[in-house]
């Protein structure tokens, strides 16, 4: 298998299993996009309604109108794709000057109790490589990812390529 970088070619989380992924998520790494949102503090809170769809809330510290920066809660519903790991999240936030849209939302691997790497390609460049996207690396723990997750994730990064453009995203508490 060689590395191509086309976003068209990148593996997602085989029979992926949205009930086991419920619960708490705690960011703890991050590829940023252009126009970078969400900036440290993100709890991801993933659920499954009754009709079996898919919905999120996520809170952190985000940045807005490029230097305010502030807590915020966000919303998020996510749309059945083919694959059951790819979805489309549309998302919005709890104060109408906070960021909404609808990006790609992969989940490239997980184990379900411990960490998770989402991936979301915003543009596909001419050549189908990713132009625009960012990454969220989450863990069950706050604290971090536990050592025998890290080799799994790093070599996630890589396969998505997105290596070496992570920055930690830190939990003080305090969201
Ligand atoms: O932070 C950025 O720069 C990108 C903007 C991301 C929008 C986040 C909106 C969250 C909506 C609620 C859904 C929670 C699910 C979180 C899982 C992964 C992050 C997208």
């Amino acid at each position: 298998w060689a590395q191509d970088c086309q976003v068209s070619n990148i593996q997602v989380m085989q029979n992926f299993d949205r009930s086991r992924y419920t619960g708490r998520w705690y960011a703890v790494a991050k590829k940023d996009p252009v126009g970078l949102f969400l900036l440290d503090n993100v709890v991801a809170q993933f659920s499954v309604d009754e009709s079996g769809k898919m919905t999120a809330t996520a809170h952190g510290r985000v940045i807005i109108l490029n230097n305010w920066e502030m807590c915020a809660n966000m919303f998020g519903t996510f749309e059945d794709t083919p694959d059951p790991a790819k979805f489309k999240m549309r998302y919005w936030g709890a104060a109408s000057y906070l960021q909404s849209g609808n990006d790609d939302h992969w989940v490239i691997d997980t184990d379900y109790d411990n960490y998770a790497i989402h991936y979301s390609c915003r543009e596909v460049d001419l050549d189908g490589t990713c132009l625009d996207g960012y990454s969220f690396i989450f863990s069950r723990h706050p604290t971090g990812l536990r050592p025998e997750d890290q080799k799994i994730v790093t070599n996630k990064k890589k396969e998505i390529c997105f290596l070496g453009k992570y920055r930690r995203v830190g939990h003080t508490g305090k969201s």
